[in-house]
C-alpha cells in the first residue's frame, strides 16, 4: 500500500466527473451498510478521522472510535446524520479501530454488528442492540463466539433467517485463519493456490451470536475452478455483502489491493458462487467498500471515495448510485468518475 495525494488540479477535474456526491459532509463516513427499513433508508457507515497514525499495511490509520447512522427519508431527501450511536468506550471487549459495520431489523429490535480490535490486536465482531434504527446501541458484554476477522453483513433471507459473511485479508487479519484458526505467522496462500474465501454463520433466533459453526465460502471462476490466490483482479479481500436479485444470491466484495468491487452469483447463501464481474472501477482512495439495497423498485450501490478530503485514504465519504441489471441478471459496471 502507499497513499500518494492527487495534486489540485487533478482532485477538481476527477470532483467535477463524479457520478455522485458525498451524502454528508460535516463528517467523513466509509463502508456503508444500507438498508432500508420501515420504508427509510439507513446507512450504517464507518466514522472515518484522522488519529494521526502513519499509513501502512495493516490499516492502522485506520483509528475509527464510534458509529453515526445516517437516515433518508427518501431519495430527494438530504441525508441526515443522527449523531453518536456508539462509542468504543462502551463496548467492554473492544479496544480500538472501530470497522466497517452493518445492521439487522428482527422484529421490534435493531442489531449494529462491528469489527473492533481487542487489546491483544487482533480483530473480533461484536453486537450492540437498540430499540431504534440510529440508536443509541447497546453492545454485548462480549464479542460473539467464534467470530473473528472484519466487515460483517448480515442478510435477511426471504425465509426469514439471518445469515452473517464477513472477513478481510491483511489489515482484516483473515490470512492469520485456516479452519478458523488464528496463527499470526500464515500469511494469504501462494498464487497458485486457491484464494481464501469470505466466511459465513447463519445468527441465533436471537441475534446475539451464530446458530452454527463458521464456514468458508468459495468463489468459482468460468471453468468451476476456485479463484486463486494470485487472481488479485478477482479474489476476494474484504467487504463482504449480499443480497437477492430475481431469486439468485448475489455476493459482493472488495479485491483490496487491485480496488474493484465485483460479485458472484449462487443458489444458496452458503454458494458456492460464480464470479460475474465488475459492479465498479477504482474509486480515490485505497479502500473501495460497498452494499446494495433495493429501494421504491430500483437498485442503488453504497459506496465511498477520498475526494473530499483531496484523496487521504482514511478519510472518505459515503456515496450512491443506481446500478442497472442486464436481462441475464448480469450488473452492468459504473465508473464512478465520468470519461
Ligand atoms: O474502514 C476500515 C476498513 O477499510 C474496512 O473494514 C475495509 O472494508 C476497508 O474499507
Amino acid at each position: 500500500m502507499s497513499e500518494e495525494l492527487l495534486p489540485t488540479e487533478e482532485l477538481q477535474a476527477l470532483k467535477s466527473k463524479a457520478i455522485s456526491q458525498p451524502l454528508v459532509e460535516n463528517i467523513y463516513t466509509a463502508d456503508p451498510s444500507a438498508h432500508v427499513f420501515d420504508g427509510k433508508i439507513y446507512i450504517y457507515p464507518s466514522h472515518d478521522i484522522e488519529g494521526g497514525i502513519p499509513f501502512n499495511d495493516n490499516g492502522d490509520h485506520f483509528d475509527m472510535q464510534d458509529y453515526h447512522v445516517l437516515s433518508m427519508d427518501s431519495l430527494d431527501s438530504p441525508a441526515v446524520d443522527n449523531g453518536q450511536a456508539l462509542h468504543v468506550k462502551d463496548v467492554p471487549w473492544a479496544q480500538r479501530q472501530m470497522w466497517a459495520p452493518d445492521a439487522a431489523k428482527k422484529g421490534d429490535k435493531y442489531y449494529l454488528y462491528f469489527p473492533a480490535k481487542k487489546a491483544d490486536g487482533i480483530f473480533q465482531i461484536g453486537v450492540a442492540v437498540s430499540d431504534s434504527p440510529v440508536g443509541p446501541f447497546t453492545a454485548e458484554p462480549e464479542a460473539i463466539k467464534n467470530s473473528y476477522s472484519i466487515d460483517p453483513a448480515v442478510f435477511e433471507d426471504d425465509d426469514g433467517d439471518y445469515y452473517m459473511y464477513f472477513g478481510g485479508i491483511w489489515g482484516g487479519q483473515l490470512q492469520n485463519y485456516r479452519e478458523h484458526k488464528y496463527d499470526a505467522n500464515l500469511t494469504e496462500p501462494a498464487d497458485d493456490e486457491p484464494a481464501l474465501g469470505p466466511i459465513v454463520a447463519k445468527m441465533a433466533d436471537d441475534m446475539l451470536e451464530f446458530a452454527e459453526a463458521p464456514t468458508e465460502l468459495t468463489i468459482l471462476d468460468e471453468n468451476g475452478q476456485p479463484l486463486l490466490a494470485g487472481d488479485h483482479d478477482r479474489r476476494f479481500f474484504e467487504a463482504a455483502w449480499m443480497h437477492k436479485y430475481n431469486g439468485k444470491y448475489y455476493f459482493s466484495y472488495s479485491t483490496g489491493n487491485t480496488h474493484f468491487l465485483c460479485y458472484a452469483t449462487g443458489d444458496s447463501p452458503y454458494g458456492p458462487f460464480t464470479y460475474g464481474g465488475k459492479i465498479l472501477e477504482p474509486v480515490l482512495g485505497w479502500t473501495t467498500h460497498h452494499s446494495i439495497a433495493e429501494f421504491e423498485g430500483k437498485w442503488y450501490l453504497f459506496y465511498h471515495d477520498s475526494s473530499l478530503s483531496g484523496g487521504v485514504t482514511h478519510l472518505r465519504s459515503v456515496k450512491m448510485a443506481e446500478i442497472q441489471y442486464r436481462a441475464d441478471g448480469s450488473i452492468i459496471t459504473l465508473k464512478p468518475y465520468r470519461d
